[in-house]
């Protein structure tokens, strides 16, 4: 199968699978694990932090740092395409009282700058209080886009200027410092605190950090205490991070080549609009034609029996997503599949793909 519905679909490497097997490992809740230890460490010195915490996942990373930041009834200033307010079931609400002051993400991602300054509360027992700006980078529903550091910096001086904070959530962080050639750590010189993940792009298994502060970690495992996320021997899982923050951030280089041909291939198709022709990273979304007649699930089961899968962010949208397990003859593969179902091969009509 040539799966391009995400990133988070990628299995851990022979090596990973090695050190895995090899872990020293002690008890992370009384931080005795020696290797979750060694992770942490590698996290924070890449980020330009003073510490990190291992957690379970993306979305608890996003939570336990957004807990940590803020209290009940405080405020947190996010994008209405952020991964944060579209996915994370309402996390920061539903658990933590926090109140989410939606603002509309334009197509790179950004939040503007006039509207997230207009969004900070006057101090009014009227109002909840503001305490958080957040920010995606690579931005997932904005097409993988990477924010741009001196927007970050803008973002982070302004905040700060209002005593608020900045979180980043970096899933895809990586994706964003090797498509911009920058220094990770130069790239979120100014948020307070950043979640990354190893278990998308990084082929990791499982897990993801948060980095910040000393001051902040310390709140940030509470947090996750909290939510259940004191881990024991997770050193086997931190073994993987290890070696993808070592092995499998370069390469990602080749995955947004790979993104970059399958957009054009799929750009000459005529019922395929690509919305982003030049992909910045990873991420390719596209629109079928209404008059294709096939059903979005259609699609997808055609494509599957091809063997490509692709992710439906309907209605007539998908999103495809390359990786380390989705080679240059992957691509090309996919796009046969793409005209052929497209073209109507197997669907009992007739319709050109050509433009
Ligand atoms: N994103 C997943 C799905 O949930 C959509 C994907 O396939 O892209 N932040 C961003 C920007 C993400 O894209 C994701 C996962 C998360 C956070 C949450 O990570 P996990 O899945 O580890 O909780």
């Amino acid at each position: 199968m040539i799966d391009l519905r995400s990133d988070t679909v990628t299995k851990p490497t022979p090596e990973m699978r090695a050190a895995m097997a090899e872990a020293e490992v002690g008890d992370d809740v009384f931080g005795e694990d020696p290797t979750i230890n060694r992770l942490q460490e590698l996290a924070a010195a890449m980020l330009g932090k003073e510490a990190a915490l291992f957690v379970a996942s993306g979305t608890m990373g996003n939570l336990a740092s957004i807990l940590a930041h803020c209290g009940r009834g405080d405020e947190v200033i996010l994008g209405d395409l952020s991964h944060t307010n579209l996915f994370e079931a309402g996390g920061i609400s539903a658990l933590g009282g926090v109140y989410p002051h939606i603002l509309p993400n334009a197509g790179d991602g950004t939040l503007s700058l006039a509207e997230v300054s207009a969004a900070v509360r006057e101090d009014d027992e009227h109002f909840p209080v503001s305490k958080l700006v957040c920010l995606e980078t690579t931005h997932n529903r904005c097409r993988g886009v990477a924010l741009s550091v001196d927007y970050i910096d803008a973002v982070g001086e302004l905040a700060h200027a209002r005593a608020l904070r900045l979180h980043v959530d970096g899933a895809r962080m990586f994706n964003a410092s090797v498509a911009l050639d920058v220094d990770p750590a130069r790239m979120v010189a100014a948020a307070d605190s950043v979640t990354f993940c190893l278990s998308k792009a990084l082929s990791a298994p499982v897990g993801s950090l948060i980095v910040g502060d000393a001051d902040f970690i310390l709140r940030a495992r509470r947090a996750r205490k909290i939510l259940g996320g004191g881990m024991r021997q997770a050193g086997i899982l931190a073994a993987a991070g290890i070696v993808a923050l070592q092995t499998m951030v370069e390469r990602l280089a080749d995955d947004h080549a790979r993104a970059r041909r399958l957009a054009e291939g799929l750009a000459e198709i005529r019922s395929v609009r690509v919305e982003n022709e030049r992909p910045a990273t990873n991420m390719v979304y596209i629109t079928i034609d209404p008059s294709i007649p096939l059903s979005d699930v259609e699609v997808m089961e055609r494509l599957a029996e091809r063997d490509v899968l692709v992710h439906d962010v309907g209605p007539r949208r998908f999103r495809l997503v390359t990786h380390v397990w989705v080679g240059d003859e992957d691509i090309e593969t996919a796009l046969s599949a793409f005209r052929k179902v497209l073209s109507g091969d197997m669907s009992g009509f007739s319709y050109s793909h050509e433009k």
